[in-house]
């Protein structure tokens, strides 16, 4: 690798999944960012650094190239919605299921439904799709709080293992995708910088399929 790589990450659960894949290409970082305050985070791989971003924000940094690659939820990216990025490999990581939540025992109301999600443009996609009308609430986190103090009727959230909409007397409806981290690249990265972004899917892809 002899080009710069600059890989946009967000802490918590995709950074802690995606350093396995990294330090089989070859990329262990030289800081603990869980220690440390700083945002960019140089690796014992020369060429190689990390950027610690908001994970929402990973699509926006590799489409203006101030990343080269970064890891993003299929969530995050169909959100974000661009068509302006590569999406090599899907690292099957922090794998949930986008769903619909509403209160345990209380039934849908007819007709017109308030949906609260910080998921907008997915939400309108999906009720475009099955012909129902509903009234799309953006909120940024919490969401289980919505249907309990009667903002909305369902919320729609990534869930795991479903103790969160549990603890908050909510349960699981329709399921509208499941969901895994994806490998994004920046377009004129792929092309300027294609021997070593190609080495490090190559490298990351068979460390995918030996966890698998
Ligand atoms: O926290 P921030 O607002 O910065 O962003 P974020 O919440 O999107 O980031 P992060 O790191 O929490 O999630 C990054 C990605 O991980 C998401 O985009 C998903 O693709 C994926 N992922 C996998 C999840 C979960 N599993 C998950 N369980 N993202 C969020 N959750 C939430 C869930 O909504 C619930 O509130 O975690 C909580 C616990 O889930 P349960 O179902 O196990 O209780
Ligand atoms: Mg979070």
């Amino acid at each position: 690798m002899s080009s710069q790589i600059t890989i946009a990450l967000s802490k918590g659960r995709i950074l802690k999944d995606t350093l396995p894949l990294l330090k089989a290409a070859g990329i262990e970082l030289a800081e603990d960012p869980g220690q440390s305050r700083k945002l960019i985070i140089p690796t014992t791989h020369p060429d190689v650094n990390l950027l610690i971003v908001r994970a929402s924000d990973v699509p926006t940094y590799v489409e203006y190239g101030a990343a080269d690659i970064g890891v993003a939820g299929k969530d995050v990216l169909l959100e974000h919605g661009s068509t302006e990025l590569y999406e090599p490999l899907d690292l099957n990581i922090a794998r949930c299921k986008l769903m619909t939540a509403g209160k345990v025992g209380v039934p849908e109301p007819e007709g017109r439904i308030r949906v609260a999600t910080k998921f907008v443009n997915l939400a309108r996609q999906y009720y475009a799709s099955i012909g129902r009308q509903a009234d799309i609430i953006k909120l940024y986190g919490s969401m289980e709080l919505a249907p309990l103090v009667g903002l909305a009727d369902i919320i729609i959230d990534v869930v795991d293992t479903g103790n969160t909409l549990r603890a908050n007397g909510l349960e699981p409806r329709d399921l509208i995708r499941t969901i895994s981290s994806r490998l994004v690249v920046n377009k004129a990265s792929m092309k300027v910088k294609h021997d070593a972004v190609s080495q490090l899917i190559d490298q990351m892809s068979r460390a995918v399929q030996e966890t698998c």
